[in-house]
């Protein structure tokens, strides 16, 4: 039996002022491909289906037909969605019932009794073929909120918090496991999904992403990151969404994310988009393989001094006539200067355009020059929470204690802010 892992698909985003759906378009139908070349017979889609919680209407059919499509154009028999922390839990799960009848298992959010208990055996699914037997089993978590996990307790400091949010999804995993345990002899795929921050990440090199430039080390943010251990070893496979570029969990093969189909950000522009197929024979999984997705569009970041910008958007070669399927590159410029340039961003656009590139967005980058200390910092080098170090104590802030409380304040803003920022 072969299963699909995919995740963050954020249909219906809008990103500078230009939405995505024709890149969704095309992508959907490479899945779909996919699903039908592969054999799939369950599909797993670790939440951020959308990037709103009220995504727009074309993003809506966009989904409804991607699932009509599944269920009538391959052999695809059980389609499993969690909820993001995108995604609103009420508008997904709004056609749950119905969907469940097509064996469209949609878990939104977390389930709570009369008493506010989570249900965990909610999220528990026996998915079932033809005849009424388990062919599968998969432990769906959603995106779990503090409120899920009762953590709304005012007063802690970050850390108390980070501990008892680590501990909370521990158990709720744990739980999880338990219900799988009287499926262990049926001989049957026992997975979970989903959707939050891990630790010890690393991409396909071995290099640890957490020392990585500071785009990469906000991506997973410092709170709460959850350790591979957090799942029990009954699950052969953790289907994990949220981080947007593909990777193992602390090198483990069979905890993953598979990474958005798309980039949604220019952090993202460098990633090699895919899913992950699994293979399963009986209870084991004896096969792991990713499959690369097509690249719909390119997007590219162009950073330096105005000379240095004018001459890579010369230089730059253009795929976009390569491919059918590929749409125009979209760009970011970075610009180095210490004086304003009048016209700069206008005359970057223009000699973009002649290379088939639209310039979506211009940063200038002035120098910082508070202190001798950071201006002899290498910007593009540093790590940004050296940098907001060295800013409270040029700005005379000494006592540890102080620095300490502060650098913890700022690592949860920005972990809020960059995951905002960056549609994780
Ligand atoms: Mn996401």
């Amino acid at each position: 039996m072969k299963i699909l892992h995919t995740s963050d698909w954020h249909l219906g985003q809008y990103f500078i002022h230009r939405h995505r759906k024709e890149e969704h378009a095309h992508i959907l139908e490479a899945l779909l491909e996919i699903i039908r070349a592969e054999n799939i017979t369950i599909l797993l889609v670790s939440g951020d289906i959308f990037d709103t919680g009220n995504p727009p209407n074309y993003a809506l059919e966009q989904y409804y037909n991607f699932l009509r499509r599944v269920l009538r154009q391959t052999h695809c028999r059980h389609i499993i969605v969690t909820g993001g922390n995108h995604d609103s839990p009420s508008v997904l799960n709004a056609p749950k019932e119905l969907l469940q009848f097509l064996d469209i298992r949609v878990i939104g959010g977390v389930e709570r009794n009369e008493q506010n208990e989570v249900i965990i055996e909610a999220e528990f699914l026996d998915l079932q073929d033809e005849n009424g037997n388990s062919e599968a089993v998969i432990f769906a978590v959603p995106y779990l909120r503090d409120r899920d996990l009762k953590l709304s307790v005012a007063g802690e400091t970050l850390a108390e918090r980070a501990e008892i949010l680590k501990n909370a999804i521990r158990n709720h995993y744990a739980k999880g496991g338990e219900l799988a345990q009287k499926y262990v002899s049926k001989n049957i795929p026992i997975l979970t999904m989903g959707h939050l921050f891990a630790a010890g990440l690393r991409n396909e090199t071995g290099e640890n992403l957490e020392s990585q430039e500071a785009e990469n080390d906000i991506h997973l943010g410092n709170l709460g990151k959850i350790e591979a251990d957090t799942f029990p070893e009954i699950f052969s496979y953790v289907a994990l969404g949220h981080i947007h570029k593909a990777q193992k969990v602390n090198g483990q093969d069979n905890i993953r994310y598979s990474g958005s189909p798309i980039s949604l950000s220019f952090s993202e522009r460098l990633d090699q988009k895919s899913v992950v197929i699994l293979n399963y024979q009986g209870a084991d999984l004896t096969e792991i393989r990713q499959i690369q997705l097509p690249l719909v569009r390119h997007l590219v970041r162009f950073s330096g001094t105005f000379e240095k910008v004018s001459q890579a958007i010369v230089h730059f070669k253009n795929t976009d006539n390569q491919s059918n399927n590929t749409l125009r590159t979209w760009a970011e410029v970075r610009l180095k200067t210490e004086n304003i340039l009048p016209n700069a961003d206008q005359k970057l656009r223009e000699l973009a355009e002649k290379r088939n590139i639209e310039i979506l967005k211009v940063v200038i980058e002035r120098p910082v020059s508070q202190t001798q200390r950071l201006e002899e910092m290498d910007l593009e080098e540093a790590n940004i929470q050296d940098v907001f170090l060295e800013k409270c104590k040029a700005d005379g802030i000494t006592s540890p204690t102080q620095l300490q409380q502060l650098n913890e304040t700022f690592i949860e803003l920005q972990s809020r802010l960059v995951e905002d920022e960056n549609h994780l």
